[in-house]
């Protein structure tokens, strides 16, 4: 009895270890251009695809510019990987809030990249289906750090000739979770959901899987960048997005908005947070509340202090690109 108890939890902690040791498999789906925490993130993202936590499918931009899908590629292509598809939004959507080209064309133009303007990238809905028709069930985590149109726009999409599912039994099918950077908790009034609320809508309602939300004041108490000036090169696009934005502090800190929402993404809630679980429901003007009933949505609750988050999350920022 003693050994088949022995074996079995050997069994069951090799399970998880080979669980826990498979690389995440991420779409990002992120609006450049405006804030430099985007870069942050893709930034942290790589540097957990050196360390075998994380694997990139694809980047998704979901604003209506040619610069954005250009500079993502940029700094994909700095840290080693100028191949990841990226798919850019080609609707006509009025977002509610103007997205600022402050780095999206100077990393187009200045920093070594074969996509060089959005216009050719593929059509984001058109990719994200392609992407997650051709992984396995319930194995991709999409993490969003910008506004929930393309999200919005793939769960309202029919069947087509790249899979016949509907883009809501599509992402039933494939995805097994998303992350988002949005809304305030318990209740607030933030950017990502205000600039296109109607889509943040379709998703908090219609989204098949969980969705974990990391909100406005997660990211906002951890404020980094500062070391990107002093320790990386001014090849580095990411050093040169925090270095041009006129959002950042003095010192060019940053809240870590996005990069927190990437890094629960990755590595879950490690003891870096805790979670309280519902349900989120967003006003047709992008304000939210939240109602503690149900496991349909999450968001996360600071545990470690800000200034070790910012260690955790400065020290892969400045890390280097790998061959
Ligand atoms: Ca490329
Ligand atoms: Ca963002």
């Amino acid at each position: 009895m003693r050994i088949f108890l022995t074996l079995f939890i050997v069994c069951i902690c090799s399970l998880a270890y080979t669980q826990n040791s498979k690389p995440v498999k991420i779409i990002i789906d992120t609006d450049f251009g405006n804030d430099c925490d985007d870069t942050g993130a893709l930034a942290i993202l790589h540097q957990m695809v050196y360390n075998g936590e994380a694997e990139i499918l694809a980047a998704m931009y979901p604003m209506n510019d040619e610069w954005g899908a250009a500079a993502i590629d940029a700094v994909n292509t700095y840290y080693g990987k100028p191949n990841i598809p990226i798919g850019t939004y080609t609707g006509n959507y009025v977002y509610k809030g103007k997205h600022n080209d402050f780095y999206n064309s100077n990393l187009a133009k200045n920093f070594p990249n074969d996509l060089k303007t959005g216009k050719n990238a593929l059509d984001a809905v058109m990719l994200y289906r392609k992407v997650l028709s051709e992984q396995p069930d319930n194995s991709v985590t999409i993490v969003v750090v910008g506004p929930q149109r393309l999200l919005a726009d793939l769960l309202l999409s029919p069947g087509d000739q790249i899979n016949q599912l509907s883009g809501v039994e599509l992402v039933k099918k494939k995805v097994i979770k998303l992350v988002s950077m949005g809304a305030e908790y318990p209740k607030g009034d933030e950017w990502n959901i205000r600039i296109c609320p109607d889509g943040a809508q379709v998703v908090a309602k219609q989204w098949p899987t969980p969705i974990y939300y990391s909100g406005f004041e997660i990211g906002k108490v951890i404020m980094t960048g500062e070391r990107l000036i002093a320790e990386t090169p001014i090849t580095n696009p990411v050093r040169v997005a925090f270095e041009t934005n006129p959002m950042v502090e003095k010192n060019k800190n940053r809240h870590s908005w996005d990069e927190t929402a990437v890094l629960f993404a990755v590595r879950g809630l490690k003891d870096y947070w805790t979670m309280a679980s519902g349900s989120l429901q967003i006003l047709d003007d992008g304000k939210n509340t939240w109602t503690p009933v149900g496991k349909k949505h999450f968001y996360l609750i600071a545990k470690k202090p800000p200034e070790e988050m910012k260690k955790i999350i400065e020290d892969m920022m400045v890390a280097p690109p790998k061959q």
